[in-house]
This record gives C-alpha cells, sequence and structure tokens, in this order.
C-alpha cells in the first residue's frame, strides 16, 4: 500500500512538475507581445506581422515550463481575450512605453480585464517595452499611467524592457517564477 501511495505521489509531482502553466500574453496592437514570445522562444528578434488571432508557444523558464498564449491586440480582436481567460496562471500585460496617446486605452483594456472572475487569482507582469525608443516612459511613470498603484488583492509587478535586444525580460520572468512557485 505504502508503495502505491508512494508511485502515486511521484506521478502526481512529475505531472506537476511537467504540466505548463497557462500564461496570457496581452496587451494592444503593436505592443510587442508577438516579438516578446518569439525572443523567448527562439532567442532572436523575428520579423512580424499583426497577429490576427493568437500564437502560443510553450518555453521552459528555470525549469518551469509555461504554455505562452500571445493573443491579437487591435481593437476588433479584443473582446475575444475573454474566451481565453480560463485556468490562466499568470498574465503577461505588454505595453509600447514610448505610445504615449494610448495610454490610456492600455489602461482600460487592463482594468477591464482584471475586473473579470476569472482571472481573479491570476499573478500580473507588466513589461513596459521600447525602452530603446527616446521618448519611452519608464515603468514608474507606465505604471502610473496604467492604473497599477490602484490595484488591490492582486499580486503584480512592472519592469522595463526592449524586446528587440531582450534587455529586461529575464529580470520580468525571474519575478514570474518566483510568483508561479509560492
Ligand atoms: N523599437 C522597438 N520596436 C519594437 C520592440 N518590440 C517590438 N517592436 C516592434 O513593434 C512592432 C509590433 O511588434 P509585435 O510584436 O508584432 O506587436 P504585437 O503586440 O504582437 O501586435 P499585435 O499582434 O497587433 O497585437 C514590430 O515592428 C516590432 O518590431 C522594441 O523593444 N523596440
Ligand atoms: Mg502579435
Amino acid at each position: 500500500m505504502g508503495v502505491t501511495f508512494s508511485s502515486l505521489y511521484d506521478a502526481l509531482f512529475l505531472w506537476r512538475r511537467q504540466a505548463p502553466m497557462r500564461i496570457l500574453m496581452l496587451g494592444l496592437d503593436s505592443a510587442g507581445k508577438t516579438t516578446i514570445l518569439y525572443r523567448l522562444q527562439l532567442g532572436e528578434v523575428i520579423s512580424t506581422i499583426p497577429t490576427i488571432g493568437f500564437n502560443v508557444e510553450t518555453v521552459e523558464y528555470k525549469n518551469i515550463q509555461l504554455q505562452v498564449w500571445d493573443l491579437g491586440g487591435q481593437s476588433s480582436i479584443r473582446p475575444y481575450w475573454r474566451c481565453y481567460y480560463a485556468d490562466t496562471a499568470a498574465i503577461i500585460y505588454v505595453v509600447d512605453a514610448s505610445d504615449h496617446d494610448r495610454m490610456p486605452t492600455a489602461r482600460a483594456e487592463l482594468l477591464a480585464m482584471l475586473a473579470e472572475e476569472e482571472l481573479a487569482n491570476s499573478k500580473l507582469l507588466v513589461f513596459a517595452n521600447k525602452q530603446d525608443l527616446p521618448n519611452a516612459m519608464d515603468e514608474a511613470q507606465v505604471g502610473k499611467a496604467i492604473g497599477l498603484d490602484e490595484l488591490r488583492d492582486r499580486q503584480w509587478s512592472i519592469w522595463r524592457c526592449c524586446a528587440k535586444d531582450g534587455t529586461g525580460l529575464n529580470e520580468g520572468l525571474d519575478w514570474l517564477v518566483d510568483a508561479l512557485r509560492n
């Protein structure tokens, strides 16, 4: 009997270790989501076109398998984001930090999404992307602009990054895998 329980425990542990965690990567169109996804998966910049629908890739980071869903961010596609919310361990919200004009839209979409019951327990990692551009806002400015200070009952963090050269992505993911482990 002891052996049976022990084998079951081992199998469960192995399954938990190997089952990828479901991560949704969201943000307005042109924020840099697809660029980030393939930099994480391939370690290089690919040339992207606007995503109609989604890309999904499994990325292993620090022994955690992340199944990353990169959804198209155009306004006509955003209503479909909610079809993907179930079982989401974490949201990676990508903001184009140089797009000052659309910060209010990025904020409205984020806050509407976080109000959804299905995402109540999802961690939130925000990337303030495109830091190579001269007019990019830093992470404190982006965080304020999109309303992170107002979030309650949410484990979140924001990191500045540049998907083009990869700067900052690992720092954000380090925070995320620690949050997921806990
Ligand atoms: N300068 C600069 N450009 C970037 C960066 N990251 C992405 N881009 C560019 O921004 C444009 C849009 O990038 P995508 O990754 O396709 O954006 P997306 O968020 O997937 O957009 P949708 O699929 O329409 O939702 C592309 O021309 C990228 O090369 C960055 O860090 N710096
Ligand atoms: Mg895309």
